[in-house]
């Protein structure tokens, strides 16, 4: 592990998350913030079968200008490259890629998480456990806003994950800053949450951490707009049979056509705020990591 700091990036939402070109535009975007941040961004994705832990600029145009690009959780990971596939990876593929390659920080926009139907169908996104496993801090803007928030900190508990919040007591929701459920742990600076997480690698805990940002309020969508295009996407999903990995792409994107796009404006904004935040916290952690001199 080197003391430069470096903050992951994933690729679902260049390749499934966003239309194009607004993806690949904030995708460098993205990185260019982490760069003035004064952290190393390292996008994530596969690419004819070979894993790429820092995408050039070409790279992430090809992959999000492509309609035939896999969306890989961990388990695809295998099977992307041994078919020499190109796989966009989901957030937590893209933290099990990181922890191989020393990365302790990840920025991506909401997590995936618990499902609304959870108890009856057992959605439950692979994001959780690899944040849960694998030693590396997710900075995020909250779950998805058609997840459940509740179940989903109750998921975060019983697997251990420590759970912070930017500068804020509620935890946020992707499109809104608040979700009406207070978070377990504010934090009010990069240095507080950075030196948290070197005394849990200190303490050889295994595991993760989330740091979950509310967007900026101009960003943010009235509460009643989130809920209507909610609901009208979850049941348009429901009616058309729509499950599996195809849900979440599926529920963005008809939530940005029932929003006029309102909402695809405030996820470019809430994962730029996330970039700057976790470059920070990446800033933060190198010196907390580095050796006395
Ligand atoms: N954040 C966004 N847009 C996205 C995602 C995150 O702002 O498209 C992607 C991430 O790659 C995340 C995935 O891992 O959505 C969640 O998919 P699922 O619910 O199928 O686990
Ligand atoms: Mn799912």
């Amino acid at each position: 592990m080197s003391n430069v700091p470096e903050v992951a990036l994933e690729s679902t939402i260049i390749a499934h998350g966003m239309p194009y070109p607004q993806n690949v535009e904030t995708a460098l975007e993205v990185e260019s913030i982490v760069r003035e941040a004064g952290a190393v961004p390292k996008t994530i994705g596969i690419l004819n079968g070979q894993i790429i832990v820092g995408m050039s600029p070409g790279q992430i145009e090809q992959m999000g200008n492509s309609k035939s690009v896999w969306k890989a959780c961990e388990r695809d990971i295998a099977l992307a490259v041994a078919r020499k596939a190109d796989a966009a990876v989901t957030a937590g593929a893209s933290i099990a890629l990181a922890a191989r390659s020393g990365i302790r920080v990840f920025v991506t926009g909401g997590i995936g998480a618990v499902g609304p139907s959870a108890g009856r169908d057992f959605d439950i996104s692979a994001d959780l456990p690899a944040i849960a496993q694998y030693p590396v801090l997710t900075v995020c803007a909250g779950a998805k806003a058609f997840m459940d928030i509740a179940a989903t900190l109750e998921w975060l508990e019983t697997h251990r994950v420590p759970v912070a919040v930017w500068r804020s007591d509620d935890f946020p929701m992707f499109y809104s800053r608040t979700s009406g459920i207070a978070g377990p742990w504010r934090v009010d600076s990069a240095e507080e949450i950075a030196r948290a997480f070197a005394v849990r690698r200190r303490m050889a805990f295994d595991g993760g951490m989330l740091l979950a940002v509310p967007l900026p309020e101009d960003d943010s969508m009235p509460e009643l707009t989130v809920k209507h295009a909610v609901a009208t996407a979850v049941e348009q999903a429901r009616v058309e049979g729509v499950s599996g990995k195809a849900l979440t792409p599926f529920l963005l994107g008809r939530i940005r056509e029932i929003t006029g796009g309102r909402s695809l404006q405030s996820n470019i904004a809430l994962i730029k705020n996330n970039a700057r935040v976790g470059a920070e916290v990446a800033v933060a952690l190198a010196k907390e990591l580095s050796p006395a001199p």
